[in-house]
């Protein structure tokens, strides 16, 4: 391994962003084809290497270069994969394995603390219900940690935008029950699916409730362009995190006002580098909009989002970040540490930057 390989492979991390079944590896894939040799599903339909995009029809297609920026290529692309992940994981022997193996290979990639998030799914055929997913992600992150497995791990219920308000409701009043019942494991919930479906105002009660409960709200905010109006509103709430912001700034077809609001509330935003651009909702690393709020010094986390589908883990984030702006190591050891201050654990904090100071090396 480089020299360079390895200081991001040891450098202590806190994965924020990151979707339970977004973040199946190929080898945990293959476990599952296995398991379910009917379904003919082959790895090309669960990720998307680099170079490749995904079509309508899903038949992956080479391409040189990112420069189309549309709104469909997100839809077209990513969320055709999940509908397949979801095929292979339908039972709750699928969901223990899929979230011990997220775990650990967060773990081993040198996550100290880790927020995973999830939809609940009710599968008719298998009799897997929304509160027995919950409970097996979380049994997952108890028989990690019983198992000695080096990382903190809490979870955050997700809202899929395209189930609508009703269900978003629904799921609020579970991540609430779970909140209170795992002494703290649950700790916020997150909005996310397909941006380009519904809009943000009807999912506005569902979510001013779940923050009167207690629980953080970490909200996909203008991931596509054309959600100003949505932004708006969701920023009024406001979010504890936002993911992805790509086009919130004035320079993208965002607004300052739009930036006034994070700004004023001081709201990290969850980066995720390779997922954008794959996603083409980023036209190549280098016009990234890490870059704007970095300058500014807004708190900005970088974290992988699909590492599964979009074949990625932390470290490599850390360092295409690292090369694309020119950051040095001390720079992205910063980085790393002030992240921790965005994390949904208060009660952990101090303990990690104990950790974070025991492990810095002394020279960069
Ligand atoms: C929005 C995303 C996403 O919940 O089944 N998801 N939502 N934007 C993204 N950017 C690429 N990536 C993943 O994990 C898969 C689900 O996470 C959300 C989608 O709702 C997707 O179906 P879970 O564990």
């Amino acid at each position: 391994m480089e020299e360079a390989d390895l200081f991001y492979r040891q450098l202590p991390k806190v994965e924020l962003h990151a979707h339970l079944n977004g973040s199946v590896s190929f080898s945990t894939i293959e476990k599952l084809v296995a398991r379910k040799p009917h379904l003919n599903i082959e790895h090309g339909m669960t990720a998307i290497r680099s170079g490749q995009r995904r079509t309508l029809d899903e038949s992956a297609v080479d391409y040189p270069e990112f420069h189309t920026l549309t709104t469909e290529c997100i839809s077209q692309m990513c969320f055709q994969v999940f509908k397949v992940i979801h095929q292979l994981v339908d039972t709750e022997e699928d969901i223990l394995m899929v979230a011990k193996d997220v775990i650990r290979e967060f773990a081993a990639d040198g996550v100290k603390y880790l927020e995973l998030r999830s939809t609940p799914r009710k599968e008719k055929t298998t009799g897997m219900t929304k509160r027995r997913y919950v409970e097996t992600v979380i049994e997952a992150i108890r028989q990690c940690k019983n198992e000695g497995v080096d990382i903190e791990v809490r979870f955050l219920v997700a809202v899929d935008r395209r189930n609508g308000a009703e269900v978003a409701m629904e799921t609020v009043k579970l991540a609430e029950d779970f909140m209170l019942s795992t002494g703290g494991l649950v700790v916020g919930l997150d909005l996310s699916g397909d941006p380009t479906v519904g809009h943000g105002r009807d999912f506005l009660p569902a979510l001013q409730k779940a923050k009167n409960c207690g629980l953080k709200l970490s909200l996909h905010l203008s991931e596509v362009p054309s959600q100003a109006d949505e932004s708006e509103l969701l920023l009024n709430i406001p979010p504890d995190r936002i993911g992805h912001g790509t086009f919130l700034h004035p320079e993208v077809g965002g607004s300052q006002s739009l930036v006034d609001k994070v700004r004023k509330h001081n709201t990290p935003l969850e980066l995720c580098l390779t997922s954008n651009v794959k996603g083409q909702t980023v036209s190549s690393y280098s016009q990234h909009h890490f870059l704007y709020w970095y300058q500014m010094g807004h708190p900005s986390v970088i974290c992988t989002d699909d590492k599964g589908v979009f074949c990625t883990d932390l470290s490599q984030e850390y360092q295409l970040a690292a090369s694309t702006f020119n950051l040095s190591q001390e720079d992205m050891w910063t980085l790393s540490h002030k992240a921790i201050d965005c994390t949904f654990a208060p009660d952990l904090q101090q303990q990690l930057h104990q950790k974070w100071l025991e492990l810095q090396p002394t020279l960069f």
